[in-house]
């Protein structure tokens, strides 16, 4: 198989995923049918460790009700939108991110997204580094 047909497969997959008719991996980590390491959880939110941690402290903050990234939200996602950055900031305090940390969406194919369900990264407990890779 050509490289190129690896690269459309899997442009077309992801394409598919961001149709957000498909459940994901989290869907199944909110019903705790998959175990994760919780840090916060309310009605309309949940904060877990990242399973692949590319700092001291990572960890993923999402939507209880999903959307499958930024660019598919609207106008009307501004409160849930606004309370993941919330909810992101509380958990830095508890984790005692007093030096700092860094906040990541990533968005679709270009950002490098892996899962369609809209989450924000918060990372810390090092100096990070700019620009990103
Ligand atoms: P992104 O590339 O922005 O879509 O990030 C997805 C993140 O999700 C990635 O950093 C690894 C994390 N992740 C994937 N599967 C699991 C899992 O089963 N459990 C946890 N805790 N994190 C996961």
């Amino acid at each position: 198989m050509s490289n190129e047909v690896d690269l459309a497969k899997l442009a077309g997959e992801a394409q598919k995923r961001c149709e957000g008719n498909e459940e994901t991996l989290f869907d199944k980590i909110i019903r705790k049918e998959i175990p994760s390491d919780i840090i916060y959880e309310d009605d309309a939110a949940l904060a877990f460790r990242d399973i692949s941690p590319q700092a001291p402290v990572h960890f993923l903050v999402i939507p209880k009700a999903r959307i499958p990234q930024l660019s598919k939200a609207t106008d009307s996602d501004a409160g849930i939108l606004g309370h993941l950055l919330n909810v992101a900031r509380k958990c830095a305090e508890q984790e005692k991110l007093e030096e700092g940390y860094r906040v990541v969406i990533n968005n679709g194919v270009h950002g490098a997204q892996s899962v369609y369900h809209i989450h924000v990264h918060v990372l810390g407990g090092r100096q990070m580094n700019w620009p990103p890779g």
